[in-house]
């Protein structure tokens, strides 16, 4: 938590022995821990991040989903911190940070996916949700759903040949099968976060609709209902939960076919609702202020292309593999884009970008109307998807790709530079 609108961490990278499941399994860690800290801010608040690195290998840090600069010690992706070294960050929040959930990670071209996959992720917290609360449900107890998944190899989380079709173990927070507590009646804030290297998660909790808040950490216009939320790598949701009769709920995630990948249906948690009832408060509808797009004066058209060679395992942006030499994309600063992203290949990528959150305008051809931005969103496989974003407040250069981690490495991502 930040005090007078600063907050220091210091997070050291290294290899460690942890806990999973009950088993001591070799991972890659922040802290000691494959769930490291959350990192709790306000908007307009300076985080002092230090990064210790004390792997054999180089890292270094990026904080998805954050409108902050890309340059200098703030989030730039391009920085190598090298083996033994130590690297100041420094972050400084805008006062209209949007209030949600984000996360921190490495995202070291090459070697994301085995850092992120063998724990090298954690949640940031943005604190202002509440503020768009009906009074009653302000300050309501919630509980953060991180969610990961890990595999072991001969007592270690395996960093190379990392097979994200093969059978893995879901955690929630870096734990199996935790249990979450909640009254029936009882209204909670459940923040859902998938920070892990390479799968999709497809949640449910039986009976109990999500009622969406926030979608990227963007709070939405007009709160929306859902029996199941799909959360690829990246994908964040703070919704508002309320407990069922007096039992035993498991908190699923279902079958998923990402096109490459199958992901069989798992319990993620067991919601226990129980103690005294209370009659369920009444949920918001109008929430908070979105900016719309729908009318925004478009400076730049773009098609953006994801495509891939299954043969040689290689990815690419507009037929190219990713060059952190290259600058691929020069925007304004200021001005709307509108790009159609196409992928062409028979399995979903997540596409995200850094810095500026975008609207989605139509996924294969069929309007969508957004009630909140996104910095992720799945591009449908052989299909389309439509999306307008405004570059404010940070020249410089960052980029955009796909979540998938192994797809990242492996050459889909590209540069953009925004400029005076
Ligand atoms: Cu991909």
């Amino acid at each position: 938590m930040s005090r007078n609108g600063l907050l220091q961490v210091r997070l050291v990278a290294e290899v460690r022995q942890v806990e999973l499941a009950g088993q001591p399994i070799q991972a890659l860690v922040y802290n000691g821990e494959y769930m490291p800290p959350t990192i709790r801010i306000r908007p307009g608040d300076r985080l002092d991040l230090t990064l210790v690195n004390k792997l054999p290998e180089n890292t270094n840090l990026h904080v998805h989903g954050m409108h902050v600069s890309p340059q200098g010690n703030s989030d730039d992706v391009f920085l190598h911190i090298h083996p033994g070294e130590t690297f100041h960050y420094v972050y400084r929040f805008p006062n209209d940070l949007d209030p949600g959930t984000y996360w921190y990670h490495s995202h070291l071209h090459g070697l994301s996916e085995p850092q992120v996959f063998a724990g090298m992720s954690g949640a940031i917290i943005v604190d202002g949700l509440d503020q768009y609360l009906p009074h009653d449900l302000q300050h309501v107890t919630e509980h953060l759903i991180a969610l990961k998944d890990f595999q072991v190899r001969n007592g270690t989380i395996p960093t190379t040949s990392i097979d994200s079709n093969a059978p893995t173990t879901r955690t929630v927070n870096g734990q199996l099968d935790p249990t979450i507590h909640i009254r029936p009646g009882e209204t909670q804030v459940w923040r859902l976060a998938n920070i892990g290297a390479d799968i999709f998660y497809k949640v449910r909790l039986p009976g109990r609709p999500f009622h969406v808040l926030a979608e990227d950490a963007n709070p939405v216009s007009t709160v929306w209902s859902a029996d199941t939320l799909v959360l690829p790598p990246g994908k964040r949701y703070d919704v508002l939960v309320q407990g069922g009769p007096n039992g035993r709920n498991p908190l699923q995630t279902l079958a998923y076919n990402q096109g490459g990948d199958q992901y069989p249906q798992v319990d993620l948690a067991t919601v226990v609702s129980t103690g005294p009832a209370t009659t369920p408060a009444t949920l918001p509808t109008t929430f908070a202020p979105a900016e719309d797009l729908t009318h925004a004066m478009i400076d730049q058209h773009r098609t953006i292309v994801f495509s891939e060679d299954d043969a040689s395992n290689r990815f690419f942006i507009n037929g190219k593999q990713f060059d952190a030499d290259r600058v691929d994309v020069r925007s304004r600063l200021g001005s709307v884009e509108e790009w159609t992203v196409r992928n062409s290949t028979g399995e979903q990528h997540p596409f995200h970008i850094h810095v500026n959150d975008f609207q989605v305008m139509s996924v294969n051809g069929i309007p969508h109307h957004a009630v909140s931005p996104q910095d992720t969103v799945i591009l449908p496989a052989h299909g389309q998807v439509v999306i307008r974003m405004r570059f404010t407040d940070f020249t410089g250069k960052f980029v955009f790709h796909c979540h998938i981690l192994n797809h990242e490495d492996h050459g889909m991502m590209a540069t953009i530079e925004v400029v005076p």
